[in-house]
């Protein structure tokens, strides 16, 4: 079981703002201005744990107007100086390392082995890179400026994660934020906010405001607000889309996937188990790029299934907090309503669904990892993101059927490849329509790598040099020598 002290760590940061949040704005706290509050919930044992302001929007001005006020002067501060104010929010990350990964588990229910070893390392590893690339600002990225106040709304599934991916590129490059974190999941946003005080980020560079869709739609419908980024549902990035359809904003938008995990009959089999288990039920599957969709050789299947079976046995879920286990608990009951009723769909439509055989607790917002065989594909549960431990195991004969399976859905996010032989992975992986490939890995991550997806996942990339671009336009000035203009 988990140390007794683990969750101490994170009650008590909680308990120093007396269990209520504020909104972070222009470096400071303030109540929001309607008086409205929700609580966050710890998904594991359905306790409270902590008051949340729910900002409207003159909230919402006030922190566009902070981010606006703050832009010039963070912008001529110049790129080596933002580096150090980068360098120094990943230093201070990482002395928080522990706390972050406690309050991140508590909060979202995902294993603290997962938070202490994945999330929180790469949130330091984000804003160490972007120090970097703030640095070559007045080298490789000349020629650019940055657009402004940028306007960020993000998922509840790694929330920290998800915060660095935004934010670090963005203030690296010159542009201030306001960024509203998930309703399930706003308090590592907050945490990170102190963090930004105590490292002495200058005010209003970085602004959080919490809240829920509307907040979320009161940011995207901001006049003063140069650019959208997105990260989240399908039907949101639609609606945000639209929203600002004409309004000169730029958009980043990464949406769901349903990515395909190809399992050719030559592949080493028990390395393509192990990477089914990351691949779906990695963070209970509630994973943006999850391999939900299992593509198998013909000719394997039966091995490979039960294979994944016998393993699946051995999975344990539990406790987040406690270090042991493998699955801890879904977000929220909403989004565990959501997974049980396209399970019960996937039934009604036929597929076969295989759980194993021990309890899950009774308490709390748990959901075994669940396998569907006999699936047909245009089955729902073949077709839509079920954004939970669900996997759904499809055959193919040959690789050219494969990929035709693969490219057979909406969306567009990633893909895996399992195979010795490697010029058949290389020849198979441009064929993938989607943004992202793995060969014989899966879940992949890197701040140099530009992430994101094709189609109905959305567009652009965050991450690297794309995701740089992202966060800057270039600047039409002439800049060539006196004897060249004329
Ligand atoms: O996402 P939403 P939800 C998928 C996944 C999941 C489903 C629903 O399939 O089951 O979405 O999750 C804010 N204008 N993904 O409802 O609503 C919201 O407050 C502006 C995949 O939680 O998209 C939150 O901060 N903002 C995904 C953020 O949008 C709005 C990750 C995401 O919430 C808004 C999450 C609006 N009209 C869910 N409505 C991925 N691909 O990583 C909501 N928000």
């Amino acid at each position: 079981g988990p140390a007794p002290e683990s969750r101490e760590i994170a009650l008590d940061w909680i308990a120093s703002h007396k269990g209520r949040f504020g909104l972070f704005v222009d470096g400071g706290w303030t109540p929001p201005a309607s008086g409205q509050w929700f609580t966050s919930t710890n998904p594991a044992t359905s306790e409270a744990l902590a008051e949340i302001a729910a900002a409207d929007a003159s909230d919402v001005d006030a922190a566009v107007a902070a981010a606006r006020k703050a832009q010039g002067d963070w912008a001529t501060l110049g790129g080596h100086g933002r580096a150090r104010h980068l360098y120094s929010l990943a230093r201070a990350i990482q002395r928080n390392a522990r706390l972050l990964a406690v309050l991140e588990s508590l909060d979202n229910g995902k294993p603290v082995r997962e938070t202490r070893d994945i999330d929180i390392p790469l949130v330091a590893r984000h804003f160490y890179h972007h120090a970097g690339w703030a640095q070559l600002q007045g080298s490789e990225l000349a020629g650019y400026s940055p657009m402004g106040v940028i306007g960020q709304i993000i998922p509840w599934n790694f929330p920290l994660l998800m915060l660095a991916w935004k934010i670090a590129p963005a203030i690296a490059a010159g542009n201030t934020v306001v960024l509203k974190p998930a309703e399930f999941t706003s308090l590592t946003a907050l945490c990170f906010a102190e963090i930004c005080k105590d490292a002495g980020l200058p005010d209003g560079v970085v602004n959080i405001v919490t809240g829920d869709g509307a907040t979320g739609e009161l940011i995207v419908g901001h006049k003063d607000v140069d650019k959208i980024a997105f990260t989240g549902s399908t039907e949101v990035g639609r609606r945000i889309r639209a929203a600002t359809a004409g309004s000169g904003k730029h958009l980043t938008l990464e949406l769901g996937g349903k990515s395909p995990f190809i399992v050719f009959d030559d592949a080493d089999m028990d390395s393509a188990v192990e990477g089914v288990v990351d691949a779906i039920w990695f963070n209970q599957g509630q994973v943006c790029c999850a391999g939900s969709r299992l593509l198998v050789q013909e000719g394997i299947s039966d091995r490979i299934i039960a294979k994944l079976k016998a393993r699946m046995e051995t999975l344990r879920l539990g406790d987040p907090l406690d270090k042991c286990i493998d699955m801890g608990a879904i977000v929220a009951p909403v989004q565990l309503q959501t997974i049980q009723t396209l399970v019960e769909k996937g039934q009604a439509e036929g597929a076969e669904l295989w759980q194993p055989g021990w309890a899950v607790p009774k308490e709390g917002c748990f959901y075994p990892p669940t396998l569907f065989t006999n699936v047909a594909p245009a089955a729902t549960i073949a077709q839509e993101e079920i954004f939970g431990p669900v996997v759904v195991v499809m055959t193919f004969r040959t690789p050219d059927e494969a990929i035709k399976i693969a490219n057979n859905t909406r969306y567009g996010l990633a893909a895996s490849i399992w195979s010795e032989n490697i010029n058949l992975a290389l020849d198979v992986a441009p064929k993938l329509d989607c943004g992202v490939v793995w060969i014989n890995s899966t879940n992949q991550f890197d701040a140099a790598c530009g992430f994101g997806g094709n189609r109905e996942s959305g567009f652009s990339r965050e991450g690297g040099l794309e995701g740089m671009m992202e966060v800057l336009k270039p600047r039409f000035e002439n800049t060539l020598p006196a004897y060249q203009t004329t």
